[in-house]
């Protein structure tokens, strides 16, 4: 049994070495990023078993990738590698404030060469949890009848299928995300979005009113990112505004939202109560943003743990 599994495209990040525009920037840090895959890690590293469906070239960069998830205790076994399409690489620029732009080379991405025939059943039926983004969609068209089809694997099977929109203007129009997603949307038991997202699919940034318009959706469990606003959860009938937590610094904000989602997913399956849920995911989102890489602050149970003041962390 797996507690959460993730289709998506893993690639290489290329992280600056020095802040500021990218056109000036010299030197760059050989990385790994990929939404799903960094929401993996952080199950992962939490604890939970995850698996990755995904393909990858059949390269240097492939090998790297599949090595390192693997080394993360992740499932790989639904990971190939394809002849002909490179691992797809991004570039970073980070600003001194830690904003970030992201620039993509993956037209030729490997998961282009997945159908959704090529899904099998039974390994999603063993998950707890389907997590799928709106990345994998905006890649192609192919990739969407994949998501679709993994979906309708997931809800036969009574796993459910929790969804982070992951909106990438670089890669669609918001007409584009908002006309594939809303069509997602009312299969999706767990929303973990961001407000500006929701704004683009759903015309509302205001949490209250995109939980109303997901509840009539049938979508049962909900959080709105707010970054370093807080965040907003429902469920069971109930809506609990969470607070912010405070990085320690901020240097990296590529990467947050993947780590409340492990961190809102964690809490979810050991069944906590929402407030616990949404403070754990922000603390976890806070604890992201202090590291460089889009997924190297994604804490264990232990750190997060001592971070909540739940355990004594022994320096030496
Ligand atoms: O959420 C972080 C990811 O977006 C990053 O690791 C890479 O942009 C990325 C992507 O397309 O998955």
């Amino acid at each position: 049994m797996m507690d959460i599994i993730t289709i998506g495209e893993a690639m290489i990040a290329f992280n600056p070495t020095a802040t500021g525009p990218m056109k000036f920037v010299n030197s760059f840090e050989k990385r790994i990023g990929g939404a799903e895959l960094n929401t993996a890690i952080g199950c992962a590293r939490l604890g939970l078993k995850a698996g990755f469906i995904s393909r990858l070239g059949n390269d240097e960069f492939g090998r790297y990738i599949l090595n390192y998830a693997r080394g993360e205790g992740i499932d790989v076994s639904e990971v190939e590698f394809v002849d002909g399409y490179p691992t797809s690489v991004n570039f970073k620029e980070i600003m001194e404030d830690g904003n970030v732009r992201t620039f993509f080379y993956r037209d030729k991405s490997p998961t282009l060469t997945m159908t959704g025939q090529d899904l099998d059943e039974t390994y999603i039926s063993q998950a707890k949890i389907l997590h799928i983004t709106g990345i994998y969609p905006a890649i192609g068209e192919r990739n969407i009848e994949v998501i679709k089809k993994a979906i309708e694997y997931a809800k036969t099977n009574g796993v459910k299928v929790s969804f982070d929109p992951n909106i990438r203007l670089r890669m669609w129009s918001k007409e584009e995300a908002r006309k594939v997603l809303s069509e997602i949307l009312p299969q999706v038991d767990i929303l973990l979005a961001g407000d500006e997202e929701m704004e683009i699919i759903l015309g509302e940034k205001d949490p209250a009113i995109i939980i109303e318009k997901a509840k009539a959706l049938g979508i049962s469990v909900i959080a709105i990112k707010q970054g370093d606003k807080g965040s907003v959860g429902y469920m069971e009938g109930k809506t609990v505004n969470a607070a912010p937590v405070k990085a320690a610094k901020v240097v990296d904000t590529v990467g947050a939202g993947d780590g409340f989602n492990a961190g809102f997913i964690y809490g979810f399956l050991y069944q906590w109560p929402l407030e616990k849920i949404l403070h754990f995911a922000n603390t976890i989102g806070s604890m992201v943003v202090s590291v460089k890489g889009d997924n190297e602050g994604l804490p264990y149970l232990q750190d997060v743990q001592a971070r909540l003041g739940e355990v004594e962390r022994i320096e030496r």
